[in-house]
């Protein structure tokens, strides 16, 4: 949310409502007494979910331990990341390329779990890149980004990444609309109404392996996209998109894109939009995306730049896309677990529309329309209306669900959450969020599957809720008990970044896939070394290559002479460990980017470009054995053109013995 945004809907909710201050009262005294003893996890005792935390501006994700709030894992995802030399040894770096070549940052809102059968199966979980438009997936075995795939004709990728129930799609919808990729982009943009276009894109996702492809976009109306889910059960083939915008403001949206009384949610039939592919509607278009994949043979990136797209066009194919009316400014767009509901969240909107999809589905089979929206059939409110929740809060934002008929909305303005009845709309129970509330997580909470124990509420205003840390303050998670009727908050976390969405899986299905090693005699990487006797220092030109091993608690080789100024190392590590957490750590005295932190069985390269003549002390920086802090070796670097030859070793003894 853009806080511009969001301080003019308070200031026009504040006027709508004469409402003073939004901050709750008992900030300091809500903890109820056995709270302390629902969110404790003793000593060598397992959290019940494993928590994915969107890290925001950190480009990151954060994985926490619920109950407890344990920090457990920090992935870079769309980062470099010098702990875990992501992003900096030679086999990452490919992982950030984009179409803008090497892009190491990005905005990261939307983890999401891949589902099977609308069930969270625990393999891999997905984020969006928003500015530089990515989607990425992480493998939950290794806990490591495993894939980025870059998004052509988008910008700002922010209703993304949702998917469908069996993960046959993941979506990316366009925040910003943009002139296409192929078209040209220098345009006044006051022609916005004329040349700015939207983009849905639908990426394939391989059931085994999990790599992704784009199948096909389509092509929209210049809107902005803001959130989305896919239908489950009943309407799955469809997917729901928020948008804003409608008025194609181009200049101070936060007054002119708020003008229409209602923008849209728009309903995508992608069945249907398949049904078009196949029968070779699709238009090919040439646009340039980077695809990045990282092999766990090899232990390598591989990226490619891919070099066309399908595209298919709403205008032209009437029955894909329809647009449904949503009060006001529409920001999540959620769907519950029967499928049936679909909820609405104006972020100037003073109550909850809910829509049915059953009333969608005759409103389109009996034309029940408003006119078009540029060319797409524009539902009646009424038509596909199931009944708006009255008075439910200020500002809605998100929608979790609990699996058990009810529903939970985050209300940023009047910082609450609500909890009402999906079938009767009635609210059943509100708490205050300190502060100002955004995302919530329910595990499971968007799936077919709830599991309605803990509901999590991502805030973003913590003001006086934690030690103060300089001009900003940590950003704040907070855990409610809605195992009862009413919600119950038990425990404050700190997070890292800023929090926008979160999913949670039981820990179980997680935890027992975990990659432990990766098998020596499987690695692939064409600069392995299987043993120490394999060890060697290889000169080609002015490129040296040292094929290095490391076990407790030495290197080998851990003395090398003749580098010469003017050369390129570099030292490819093989960790020979095949123990479960025993990394080795590799860093050189003067290297201008990372450590590198090597998993058990595998191998990770460093480039360093000595600058000076000298002694270059390698050592290892994870405390790996009782002798780690003997872990180390030299490097000898001569001047350019002098002739000490290129030599290795491991345990030679000193030339002089110290007297
Ligand atoms: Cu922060 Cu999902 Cu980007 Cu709402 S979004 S809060
Ligand atoms: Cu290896 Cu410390």
């Amino acid at each position: 949310m853009k806080t511009k945004k969001i301080l003019y809907a308070v200031a026009l909710l504040a006027a709508a409502y004469n409402l003073q201050s939004c901050k709750p009262k008992d900030a300091g005294s809500a903890v109820a007494g056995d709270a302390a003893q629902k969110a404790y996890v003793a000593p060598g005792k397992y959290d019940e979910y494993y928590n994915f935390v969107s890290g925001g501006f950190s480009g990151q994700m954060a994985v926490y331990g619920l109950p407890s709030g344990r920090l457990l894992r920090v992935i870079p995802v769309f980062s470099v990341d010098p702990e875990k030399g992501w992003g900096y040894s030679e086999e990452t770096k490919g992982m950030l390329n984009t179409s803008h070549g090497f892009v190491p940052w990005d905005d990261l809102h939307h983890p999401e779990l891949s589902q099977t059968n609308g069930e969270i199966d625990g393999r891999w979980v997905f984020g969006n890149a928003n500015n530089t438009p990515r989607i990425a997936r992480i493998d939950l075995k290794t806990f490591r980004t495993a894939e980025i795939i870059e998004i052509p004709n988008s910008a700002g990728n922010h209703s993304s990444p949702f998917i469908t129930e069996n993960t046959e799609y993941v979506i990316a919808g366009t925040r910003f609309s943009v002139p296409g990729d192929n078209d040209n982009g220098d345009v006044p943009i006051s022609s916005y109404k004329k040349n700015f276009k939207g983009h849905l894109s639908f990426i394939g996702v391989d059931k085994e392996t999990g790599r992704m492809n784009i199948s096909f976009q389509i092509k929209t109306p210049g809107v902005n996209f803001d959130l989305s889910h896919a239908g489950k059960g009943k309407s799955h083939g469809w997917f729901f998109f928020s948008c804003y915008n409608t008025e194609q403001a181009n200049s101070l949206l936060e007054v002119n894109a708020s003008q229409r009384d209602k923008d849209f949610i728009m309903a995508v039939n992608w069945k249907k939009a398949e049904e078009y592919i196949k029968a070779g509607k699709g238009k090919k278009q040439s646009v340039k995306y980077s695809r990045n994949y990282y092999d766990e043979k090899t232990h390598m990136t591989k990226s490619e730049i891919m070099k066309e797209v399908l595209v298919l066009d709403s205008k032209e194919l009437k029955d894909i896309c329809y647009m449904i009316p949503c009060p006001k400014s529409p920001h999540g767009c959620d769907v519950d677990p029967s499928g049936e509901y679909i909820v609405g969240s104006g972020k100037l909107a003073a109550i909850i529309p809910v829509f049915s999809f059953d009333k969608l589905q005759k409103a389109i089979a009996a034309k029940d329309f408003d006119g078009e929206y540029e060319g797409i059939p524009v539902v009646k409110y009424e038509s596909a209306l199931y009944g708006e929740v009255k008075k439910p809060g200020l500002g809605p934002l998100h929608t979790e669900f609990d699996g058990k008929g009810n529903a939970y909305t985050s209300f940023f303005v009047s910082s609450e959450v609500v909890k009402w009845n999906i079938k009767d709309l009635k609210v059943l129970d509100r708490v205050p969020t300190y502060y100002s509330v955004g995302h919530l997580c329910i595990p499971g909470g968007d799936s077919k599957k709830p599991s309605p124990k803990y509901l999590i509420a991502y805030n973003k205003i913590t003001k006086d809720r934690y030690l103060p840390t300089g001009p900003e303050l940590s950003q704040s998670a907070q855990l409610f008990d809605i195992s009862g009727d009413k919600m119950q908050l038990i425990l404050d976390f700190p997070t890292i970044g800023e929090p926008h969405y979160a999913q949670a899986a039981p820990a179980e299905l997680i935890s027992k896939n975990q990659v432990k090693i990766f098998k020596i005699e499987e690695n692939q990487h064409p600069y392995v070394t299987k043993g120490e006797k394999e060890s060697k220092v290889v000169r080609q030109g002015n490129q040296i290559h040292v094929y290095m091993t490391s076990i407790r608690s030495h290197f080998s080789p851990d003395n090398i002479e003749g580098v010469k100024l003017g050369d390129e190392v570099y030292f490819h590590v093989t960790n020979l460990e095949q123990d479960w957490d025993v990394p080795h750590g590799f860093a050189v005295k003067g290297a201008s980017n990372a450590e590198l932190l090597i998993m058990p069985g595998e191998t990770s390269t460093l480039k360093w470009v000595p600058d000076r003549v000298g002694m270059f002390p390698i050592y290892c920086t994870d405390f790996c054995s009782a002798l780690h802090q003997e872990m180390q070796g030299y490097v000898r670097v001569s001047p350019k053109g002098s002739n000490v030859p290129l030599t290795f070793s491991l345990g030679k003894t000193n030339e002089e013995p110290a007297k």
